[in-house]
């Protein structure tokens, strides 16, 4: 059998699950570029009080290293990095890392890839891996006088942990699913905490059980290994998901639970402004069962007025008001639709990446990209990030690559492409199943592609995990 050089690009979740995939497999030859100085991409960079999981541990989690121990049904983020840096020393996959290594660009070059670094090394590499993340590249909004603002300032993606927020004035823009955690987590807490909502969000409100009498009760009556509650809670998730990706009851029965969690704030005045104008689930749905009681805490309120600048002392909002702040705290999301950039990718010829996404990002099956050989995505276009564990599609993707990594050791090819007109026609029957998600039923979010419709899988998550389960060697261009 051939030995392949494989380089995978990042360390996060995604990297971790490729490169143990490949070493359980006896691929030695791996190699992982990661540009920070630790293991854990997301869950690294995320650090700000209250930041939990909103899938459920039992099922964000490896097949192949289940975590028995989890302390809670959403777990919190610490503990979800120290897990994920627990595979990467468990499985003895450290020193396959290059750390403070950035990637900045690889071409095809001789029937392999070269890859380049920011510091000016170069790999070669038969299999060219890109396990960049989904929510990796923090955006700062565009406010005119954001620099101007004398306090400390942050995205939440880059949480300054020596700022102590205790008898402060904390300002934070943004009511995603990120904004929804910190004001749970500081609400009431601090001295005033002003939550700047653009669009209200809807709200699921999942307990988050812990180790409470009734699940260690629960816990040793009900014999339920972790595979168990893995596949459990997969099947639970995949089911209540696909009311975001069809119409029908699951799509009303979100509905109703939304708008019933709603109507529990008590404050009709309050209440209308936390009511969206959209359909629940079209943009991604808040998990938890403690905003609502949050945002009616003593010294939390919530402005909706438009923010018109930022000035030394605070922000001010369209309406002439200046609202005194000490701490600025950007809550403001993620270019989810990065994917690998701002890497430049160069296929044979000449072609690069962004030329073959000037119309918008599109992959060969969510996982590799006509004109790039021997290349792999985690995560890629359309894959389901919008209803299902990143940890299972990541493993799904990453057993599509390895699968073909196998046959190449076996010798069946040099190099294989995903042909265009097989990606083409993949990408007809996704825009064409998109329009009846609710993603796509009139919302913005950060789901949306340059198109205007969701970047996100449209059918049951399942039915990807079937598709990646076959190669489609009918699909590739094969070079002997
Ligand atoms: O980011 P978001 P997030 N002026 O993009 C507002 C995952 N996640 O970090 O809605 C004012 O959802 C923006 O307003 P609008 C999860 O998948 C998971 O919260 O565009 N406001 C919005 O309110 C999640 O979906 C977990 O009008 C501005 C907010 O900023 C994803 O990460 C925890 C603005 C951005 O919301 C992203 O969540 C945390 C401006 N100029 C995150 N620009 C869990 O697992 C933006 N906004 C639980």
């Amino acid at each position: 059998m051939r030995e392949p050089k494989v380089v995978i690009i990042g360390a996060g979740m995604s990297g971790i699950c490729m490169a143990a995939m490949l070493t359980r497999a006896g691929i030695e030859d791996v190699t992982v570029l990661e540009k920070a100085g630790d293991v854990g991409g997301t869950w690294r960079d995320n650090h700000y009080p209250g930041l939990e999981c909103d899938v459920p541990s039992a099922f964000y989690q490896f097949t192949f290293d289940r975590n028995p121990t989890w302390t809670r049904f959403f777990s919190p983020g610490p503990e979800i990095h120290r897990y994920f840096a627990g595979t990467v020393d468990r499985l003895g996959l450290r020193n396959k890392i290059r750390f403070n290594t950035e990637v900045v660009r690889s071409e095809f070059h001789n029937g392999q890839w070269q890859v380049d670094t920011a510091s000016g090394d170069r790999y070669q590499a038969d299999f060219l891996l890109s396990a960049t993340g989904v929510l990796h590249h923090p955006v700062l909004p565009d406010i005119p006088g954001l620099d101007d603002f004398a306090g400390p300032r942050f995205h939440t993606a880059r949480w300054d942990d020596s700022v102590d927020l205790k008898d402060k004035r904390v300002a934070v823009i943004g009511t995603g699913s990120t904004g929804a955690q910190l004001t749970v987590a500081l609400g009431g807490k601090i001295k005033q905490l002003d939550l700047y909502q653009r669009t209200p969000q809807w709200v699921i409100p999942l307990p988050n059980w812990g180790t409470d009498p009734l699940t260690k009760v629960l816990r040793r009556f009900l014999p339920l290994t972790s595979a168990m509650e893995y596949h459990l809670v997969k099947r639970g998730m995949a089911f209540l998901a696909e009311g975001l990706t069809r119409p029908g009851w699951r799509r009303k029965m979100w509905s109703v639970t939304a708008r019933g969690n709603l109507r529990t704030v008590r404050d009709p005045e309050l209440r209308a402004k936390l009511t969206p104008d959209y359909q629940p689930g079209c943009k991604r749905l808040v998990i938890s069962g403690k905003f609502y009681r949050a945002v009616q805490r003593p010294g939390v309120t919530v402005i909706t007025e438009g923010i018109d600048h930022i000035e030394p002392r605070g922000i001010v909002t369209k309406d002439g008001v200046l609202h005194e702040t000490d701490v600025l705290v950007l809550a403001t999301g993620f270019d989810a639709r990065a994917y690998l950039r701002p890497i430049q990718l160069i296929g044979p010829g000449g072609l690069t990446l962004d030329q073959a996404w000037k119309d918008g990002a599109r992959a060969y099956r969510t996982v590799a990209l006509p004109g790039f050989p021997n290349f792999f995505m985690l995560m890629g276009p359309h894959s389901p990030v919008g209803n299902y564990s990143l940890t299972a599609i990541a493993e799904a993707q990453a057993k599509f690559a390895l699968n073909w990594i196998q046959d190449w050791r076996r010798g069946a090819f040099s190099t294989a492409t995903p042909s265009d007109h097989a990606t083409l026609l993949f990408n007809k029957k996704v825009q064409g199943a998109l329009p009846r998600t609710v993603w796509a039923s009139g919302c913005n979010s950060w789901y949306l592609g340059t198109n205007g419709l969701p970047e996100l899988w449209p059918w049951s998550p399942f039915a990807h995990e079937r598709m990646l389960a076959d190669n489609h060697r009918d699909e590739f261009v094969l070079d002997a």
